[in-house]
């Protein structure tokens, strides 16, 4: 079992695709064992995204998810990392698969509704940013 960080990004909460979200990972049978929204300040965005920070995007990125409410969740299953990143799709919408969240559901490189975590050790990190151990079920 291995667990990892889902973003809906302010784009995805403004278009209402939570659920449709949601029921992409329910469907292809990842376990939610943590959820809830947030609206985080640019402190917040800044820490989460600091792997970026030497990138070009890192100002318009964190500004973007500092926009509007978030939905951070927790996912659980077996190889959910890669499962997940699978779901949701190239980081361009225009390379994305079809049938992937982004494909679907992106109109922009930044604005691309959903984010997922990389690898063991970014999951770690960034479940352990948004949540508590109190806060995770199961
Ligand atoms: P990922 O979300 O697919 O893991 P990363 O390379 O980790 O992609 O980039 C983090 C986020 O930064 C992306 O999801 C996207 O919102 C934004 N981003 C990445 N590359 C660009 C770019 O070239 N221009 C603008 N924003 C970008
Ligand atoms: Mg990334």
């Amino acid at each position: 079992m291995e667990r990892t960080l889902s973003i809906v990004k302010p784009d995805g909460v403004a278009k209402n695709v939570i659920g449709e979200v949601v029921k992409r990972f329910e469907s292809n049978g990842i376990k939610i064992v943590a959820m809830k929204m947030i609206h985080m300040n640019q402190a917040q965005a800044e820490g989460f995204y600091a792997v970026h920070k030497e990138r070009p995007f890192f100002g318009s990125l964190t500004e973007f998810m500092t926009s509007g409410p978030i939905v951070v969740m927790v996912l659980e299953g077996e190889n959910v990392i890669a499962k997940n990143r699978e779901l949701m799709g190239a980081t361009n919408f225009k390379e994305a698969a079809e049938g992937t969240i982004r494909r679907d559901f992106a109109t922009d490189i930044e604005k691309n509704v959903v984010h997922g975590s990389d690898a063991p050790e970014t999951a770690a990190f960034e479940i352990g940013y948004f949540f508590n151990s109190f806060e995770i079920v199961g």
